[in-house]
Formats: C-alpha cells, sequence, structure tokens
C-alpha cells in the first residue's frame, strides 16, 4: 500500500489535508497517529516533520510525500517532482538592515548572513563568487541582525510583513518556493504497482487544481448573438448551446475563469445576455 508523508502541523498542513480530502482521501478526524491509515483512496499517511519529508521519500521510508520545494532544494534529496501544487508560496530572500548601503551582492563580500537554509545560501555565495560567511541557525532568524549576531539574514519572505517588522529590507530573491508532490525515483523498481497509485493522485490533484479559480456559468442568449457571444468566450473548444422553448433564444454554457469573470459576463450582458447564473465547479476533467 502506498505512504504518503505529510507535514504534520505547520503551515502546509492545512492546505494538504484539504487537497487529500479533495482528492477522496479520507483521514478520520482524531485518528490521527504517527502512521494513520486513510480510506477512500487506500494509503497510509505517515506524519513527520517538513525538514524530515524529503529524506524519507528519497530513502523509500515513504513512496511519496507532500511539502515545500524549499526543504527539497536545501536537502539536495534524491527524489522526483511529480508536481507543483500552486500553494505554500513563498521564497528564500537575503535581506540586510533598512538603513544598510546596499547597492549589489558585492555588499555581501565579508558579511555574516544568518539562515536555516546553509545549502541553498551556499550554492548562491558560490555561484555569484562571493564570499561570505553563513551562520547557521535553527529558527527567528530574522533578529540575528538587531542583537548582533549577523549582518544579513537569508530566510522565507512570503507577505515581507516579518521583515519589515524586524527593520530589515530584501534585497536579492534567490528562490521561488512552492508545495510540491514527490515521489521516490526508484519506485518504478521496487513497487511498479505503487507508480499507478501516484498517476492516480497526480491525475485527482491536477484536476482538483485546475477546476479552482474556475466558474461556470449559464445564460440565456438571443441565437443571433450566439456567434458574437463565441468570439468573447475564450478555452474549452466549444461552449455547450442548448434550445430553448422559444426558438429564438437558446442557453449557453460556459467556464469562465475567475480573474476575467466580471468582464466577460458585463460583455455577454451588453450582448443581450439574460439570466445569468454564476455556479463553482466541483472538479472539471480534461
Ligand atoms: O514543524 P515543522 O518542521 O514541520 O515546520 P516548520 O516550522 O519548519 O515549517 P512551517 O510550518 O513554518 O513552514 C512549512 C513550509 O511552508 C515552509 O518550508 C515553506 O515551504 C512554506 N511557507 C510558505 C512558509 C511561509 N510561506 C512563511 N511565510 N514558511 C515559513 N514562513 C515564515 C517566514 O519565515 C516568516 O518568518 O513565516 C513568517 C512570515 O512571513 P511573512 O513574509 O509573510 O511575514
Ligand atoms: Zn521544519
Amino acid at each position: 500500500m502506498l505512504r504518503i508523508a505529510i507535514q504534520a502541523k505547520g503551515r502546509l498542513n492545512e492546505e494538504t489535508t484539504a487537497l487529500m480530502a479533495d482528492a477522496g482521501i479520507d483521514i478520520a478526524a482524531g485518528r490521527r497517529k504517527l502512521v494513520t491509515r486513510a480510506s477512500g483512496l487506500p494509503m497510509d499517511v505517515l506524519y513527520l516533520r517538513d525538514d524530515d519529508i524529503p529524506q524519507a521519500v528519497a530513502s523509500g521510508v515513504a513512496d511519496a510525500g507532500i511539502v515545500g520545494l524549499n526543504e527539497v532544494a536545501e536537502r539536495r534529496a534524491d527524489v522526483a517532482e511529480v508536481m507543483r501544487l500552486g500553494f505554500g508560496a513563498c521564497r528564500l530572500s537575503i535581506a540586510v538592515p533598512r538603513e544598510a548601503a546596499y547597492a549589489d551582492a558585492s555588499w555581501l563580500n565579508g558579511r555574516r548572513i544568518a539562515t536555516s537554509y546553509p545549502g541553498i545560501l551556499r550554492r548562491y555565495l558560490l555561484e555569484n563568487r562571493i564570499d561570505a560567511q553563513i551562520c547557521e541557525i535553527a529558527g527567528s532568524v530574522e533578529i540575528a541582525p538587531a542583537i548582533g549576531m549577523a549582518d544579513a539574514i537569508f530566510d522565507i519572505v512570503s507577505s515581507g510583513g516579518t521583515l519589515v517588522q524586524n527593520g530589515l529590507r530584501e534585497v536579492e530573491r534567490v528562490f521561488e518556493s512552492e508545495a510540491v508532490f514527490i515521489a521516490n525515483p526508484r519506485l518504478g523498481e521496487v513497487a511498479p504497482a505503487k507508480l499507478a497509485d501516484i498517476e492516480t493522485l497526480r491525475f485527482r490533484f491536477r484536476t482538483i487544481i485546475e477546476s479552482r479559480g474556475v466558474k461556470y456559468v449559464l445564460m440565456n442568449l438571443p441565437r443571433t448573438r450566439l456567434e458574437a457571444a463565441c468570439s468573447i468566450i475564450p478555452g474549452m473548444r466549444s461552449p455547450t448551446v442548448l434550445p430553448l422553448a422559444d426558438e429564438a433564444w437558446c442557453s449557453l454554457h460556459v467556464v469562465l475563469r475567475e480573474a476575467e469573470l466580471w468582464e466577460k459576463v458585463e460583455q455577454l450582458k451588453a450582448l443581450g445576455a439574460e439570466g445569468i447564473l454564476v455556479l463553482d465547479l466541483e472538479n472539471m476533467i480534461k
């Protein structure tokens, strides 16, 4: 049976569990142990700290996992990236005290940089021929400059609020991250049947992610405006057109991205569309 490692608690846990539930993997609440048997799509769920997930998947302790790309890159784990999951977005950046006269990365030469990601930082410094000292610390990296422990930091940034609160300024964006679905790269040799499970999960995750942010829109439209309406609506081959009792009218069904929803709906209204219904879309299987 497939064993998938996910973060036990922390920033990725909630969205990971929600994605798995949408994919039909049910983990009874309150029954969570280190390893829990899930139902629906049967598999074992292994709850770990995010730091341990890449190695667990690389070594085969788990067949697959969901973790931040930053953790995979930091550990240079020997895992296959199956797909990116579109949540947990953040970046690893270098930040310096707001008042520092930083013009470019050469400012970092001879300075101390505090981080919990020494691997990614070391590679960045090497590639950019910067000779700086790395101070590895486990947490609260953002306070290191204020207490005189470092001149700069290299840490996870998402909104940037934490940097501002600590009088720091982001100067180099080094690594973009998000949650990724990873698998053991030797699964095909050691357990080919599990590859089919990975493929099932990949398909379900992809369908769920692609269905997010889209709406199903129904409207009544004068038949004479159908061609004009089709030119407004992009995407999925052709819209569904159904006849109405009044032959001069038809019912038009389309899938629209949330970002363009209002613009398109207003254009369709201007064409004479009436009775416009906007519905949430559960899953869109392509
Ligand atoms: O206990 P465990 O070891 O499993 O968890 P953890 O404490 O090491 O990690 P956790 O739960 O904090 O983060 C898990 C993963 O979430 C990270 O590895 C990233 O891939 C991702 N992620 C996304 C983030 C953030 N966004 C984020 N903002 N991880 C941490 N942060 C921190 C950031 O360091 C900053 O200090 O949140 C703070 C707020 O960020 P701002 O920029 O929004 O202020
Ligand atoms: Zn961690």
